[in-house]
């Protein structure tokens, strides 16, 4: 299965070994409260800003010499969470970034992956994350249902990725606390802002108290297509080509922001 598969790879631990670490970890920092919580403080946007080395998409990206002092700039700009791309083979990530981020900062950090076994949860955790990514696309609902209680028991949260309006539906009815809309379909690659707009509306009770934070993620550009965004709904967006190459990335996510 895939966890022989990932073992093969990379001679990881054993689930039990691993288990062990995260008795060892500090706890998980609270995403939830960062994201702006019970509804209070979600008028201000919010900015998951990513670091990504390369993309299927674009190929390389920029040359990260040094995770670490980027996800600071991100912290300095006013970021919220940072998400660290880990999937080696298309995304050149590892949890080698992930550790250097989660040493350099001090707000949650997002183990950005393709979680497909509850292994890569408590790996997540056991290298200082709090939150995964759960794309519903790749997951039965049995299997989004039993990951995001395994994400909570171990007090992390979970970035809830739909792409259509079913996937929306499938996400509500787990309950998912994060909501994040992908406007890039990852089978084709194309990014369609427009779809953001389309289903953010099929989110019940965005902005009522406890209901579902939603993020726009992919292909924000310029404060054109961040302001597009929130006007249409989004409580916080998810943001990684346009940091990670740009010259002056704190300024940018404050510019993102004002
Ligand atoms: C960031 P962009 O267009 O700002 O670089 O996109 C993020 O949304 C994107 O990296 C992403 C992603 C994913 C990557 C969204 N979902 C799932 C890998 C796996």
């Amino acid at each position: 299965g895939v966890r022989e598969d990932l073992h093969a790879r990379q001679q990881l631990l054993s689930l039990e070994e691993l288990q062990e670490r995260v008795k060892t970890v500090a706890p998980a920092l609270d995403a939830w409260a960062a994201l702006g919580g019970d509804h209070a403080a979600r008028d201000d946007l919010k900015v998951i800003a990513e670091v990504k080395r390369r993309s299927p998409s674009k190929g390389q990206l920029a040359g990260i010499a040094d995770p670490a002092a980027l996800a600071t700039l991100y912290q300095e700009g006013g970021a919220s969470i940072i998400s660290v791309l880990t999937e080696e083979r298309r995304f050149s990530g590892s949890l080698a970034d992930l550790d250097a981020v989660r040493a350099a900062v001090s707000i949650p950090v997002l183990r950005k992956d393709f979680t497909c076994d509850p292994y890569m949860i408590w790996e997540a955790r056991a290298h200082g994350a709090d939150l995964v990514l759960l794309i519903v696309a790749a997951l039965s609902d049995e299997e989004l249902r039993s990951y995001l209680a395994l994400t909570h028991e171990l007090g992390m949260n979970a970035v809830v990725e739909t792409h259509t309006a079913e996937e929306i539906a499938r996400a509500v009815a787990v309950d998912a606390k994060i909501i994040g809309i992908n406007v890039r379909n990852l089978k084709t690659l194309d990014v369609d802002r427009g779809v953001f707009a389309a289903l953010a509306g099929g989110i019940p009770s965005g902005n009522i108290e406890n209901g579902p934070i939603v993020v726009a993620e992919s292909g924000v550009r310029d404060v054109a297509d961040v302001e597009h965004y929130t006007a249409h709904g989004a409580h916080a967006i998810l943001v990684g080509e346009a940091l990670v190459k740009d010259a002056t990335p704190r300024e940018r996510i404050t510019e993102f922001k004002a």
